[in-house]
């Protein structure tokens, strides 16, 4: 865990990180040194409309993956789905990928859960100890967007330890609302809403699943096939 990390920063030592978050974290960090191309906590509202249009956009991918349409994608159509976007990566690391982001336990990849995924995958496909990097994803705009979030990301992550903490949060939003006494309280709800297991700290997966709730991805999953 290195002592890059600074003083109240550091994320609770009783909370153990699977190999597969220390290599995203990792990854976030590597792409930390790159710096970030937003200015303000509001240039990246602005951004909520498109990025929600193009995960949207998403939704037929999802659906041309989910071969047998049961809703969801499991592990075989997730391995099918790799090898046709030409994403080389071994079954453990695509198993590792399934588990961290299937978050019911279902067996099975919700919409939501299958932006984040690629999401994931788009960040450690740089990743040099990757057995074989892959250069791209075939899903240009899909990217774009993609590069905006990690963006977004780096931004907040002002001491670019690979999380963003809770002050770190309550400073980007202050940065932009000065004088207005609730952005505080909400920078806080905010917070707690992204940080899942309340270690104080919100990594990069836990801001995508919350991204995706802010723009509402979760809301289209029951458009298609009803699933009991
Ligand atoms: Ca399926
Ligand atoms: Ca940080
Ligand atoms: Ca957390």
């Amino acid at each position: 865990m290195g002592g890059v990390l600074g003083k109240g920063d550091s994320p609770k030592a009783s909370v153990p990180e699977t190999k597969l978050e220390t290599k995203i974290t990792e990854a976030m960090q590597r792409r930390e040194t790159a710096g970030s191309s937003l200015k303000s906590f509001d240039s990246i509202i602005l951004k909520f409309p498109r990025i929600d249009e193009s995960l949207r956009k998403c939704k037929a991918t999802f659906e041309e993956f989910d071969e047998d349409r049961n809703g969801a994608i499991d592990p075989q159509e997730l391995k099918n789905c790799f090898h046709k976007l030409e994403i080389n990566f071994t079954d453990e690391e695509t198993d590792d990928l399934f588990e961290a982001c299937d978050i019911n336990e279902e067996k099975g990849m919700k919409f939501n859960e299958f932006i984040v995924l690629l999401c994931l995958v788009y960040l450690l496909k740089d990743d040099p100890t990757a057995l074989h990097a892959i250069s791209r994803m075939g899903m240009p705009n899909l990217e774009a967007t993609f590069e905006t979030l990690v963006d977004a990301f780096v931004f907040l992550d002002k001491n670019k330890d690979g999380y963003v903490s809770k002050n770190e949060m309550v400073d980007a939003i202050n940065e932009t609302a000065a004088g207005e006494r609730s952005s505080g309280r909400i920078a806080m709800k905010r917070f707690e809403e992204m940080d899942w297991d309340r270690n104080g700290m919100v990594n990069f997966k836990e801001f995508l699943f919350a991204f995706t709730r802010w723009v509402g991805i979760e809301d289209i999953e029951d458009e298609g096939e009803d699933k009991v």
